[in-house]
């Protein structure tokens, strides 16, 4: 029978077979094609199972093949990556003006992982029962101002104090598997609680001094929505992203650079300070966002420094 994970515990896994919850492991060493990974099996995968003779328990025997994932480097092996989650309609970034902070660079670092790893993706702006002050109106501004035109819908949300948070997020996640990711303190956690009730997933204030959230969750798992569709709540992210993109692949991941791509001059072009290069002239032009921009060089000279 064929069966989706939704939450790995270590060596066991929870999948989801119709409308049965099981507890699996796997049959075996697995090959892993390609990909050098700490976990074998990753929320969101479609696995084939055989029921084990007179228990409640399953063996995994099959991988179906990912549609997509999202990967992370893995923070206890050198080159090797941990994938976060699988098979995914979009991904959803949750950002905040403060407690945390959401650094403009953060959703370009964001935005350049999930274009490369061809997930769409949107971006949630929670707490804005909190939004306070002229320097927060312009942050909110600016996120408007700047990812909308590249065609990501940017929603306004309180996840604590919105009666109509349902309604208002349904359209965006009803059907979808969305992955939810931001920095911890956010209101991940808080989000999901309201749109799943039965989630009832931990929620933590923000410790006093430093203003970044606790870590409380461990494992992404999955929850299934009543009106169709599931959600995927993950710890936070930090190391989220970028992994061995080539410095001229880069701008392919910044839609606003891509429908220019091929008309520089030179055809390696880092659009940095060559001659006749088609970026740096939409630039000056207006047509890409200075911020923007910015991130893209700093995405280089890091990603760089990394080789
Ligand atoms: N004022 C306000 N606080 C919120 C909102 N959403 C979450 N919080 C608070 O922010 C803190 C962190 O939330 P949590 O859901 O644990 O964040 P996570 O780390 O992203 O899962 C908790 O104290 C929440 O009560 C919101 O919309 N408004
Ligand atoms: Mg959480
Ligand atoms: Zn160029």
């Amino acid at each position: 029978m064929k069966g989706r994970v939704i939450k790995s515990t270590g060596s066991w896994y929870i999948v989801k077979s119709e409308d049965r919850i099981l507890s699996a492991r796997l049959k075996g060493k697995f090959k892993q094609e390609d990909l050098k990974l700490t976990n074998p099996i990753a929320v969101g995968d479609w696995v084939e199972l055989e029921k084990e003779a007179g228990q409640e328990t399953a063996v995994i025997s099959e991988i179906l093949p990912r549609e997509n994932y999202v990967i992370r480097k893995s923070t206890r092996k050198q080159h090797f990556s941990h994938i976060i989650a699988s098979n995914l309609d979009q991904a959803i970034l949750v950002i905040t003006m403060k407690k945390p902070r959401t650094s403009l660079g953060f959703i370009d670092r964001f935005l350049v992982s999930t274009e490369s790893f061809r997930i769409p993706a949107i971006l949630v702006v929670n707490k804005m029962d909190q939004l306070d002050g002229e320097e927060e109106e312009e942050w909110l501004q600016d996120i408007h101002e700047i990812y909308e035109p590249l065609g990501y819908t940017v929603l306004e949300v309180s996840a604590l104090k919105d009666k109509d948070l349902k309604e208002k997020f349904l359209p965006f996640i009803q059907g979808k598997s969305s992955l939810i990711s931001g920095h911890s303190g956010v209101g991940k956690s808080t989000l999901l609680n309201a749109l799943i009730p039965e989630a009832s997933q931990e929620t933590k204030e923000i410790s006093g001094y430093s203003a970044k959230g606790v870590h409380t969750t461990t494992f992404a798992e999955m929850f299934f929505l009543a009106e169709g569709g599931d959600l995927i709540d993950t710890p936070g992210i930090k190391e989220f992203g970028i992994l061995d993109i080539e410095e001229n692949e880069l701008s392919h991941y910044f839609p606003e650079m891509r429908e220019y791509l091929g008309q520089c001059k030179y055809n390696n072009c880092t659009h940095t300070n060559e001659p006749g290069c088609i970026v740096l002239k939409k630039l000056e032009e207006g047509y890409i966002h200075p911020y923007r921009y910015r991130s893209y060089v700093n995405i280089l000279e890091e990603e760089d420094t990394h080789r």
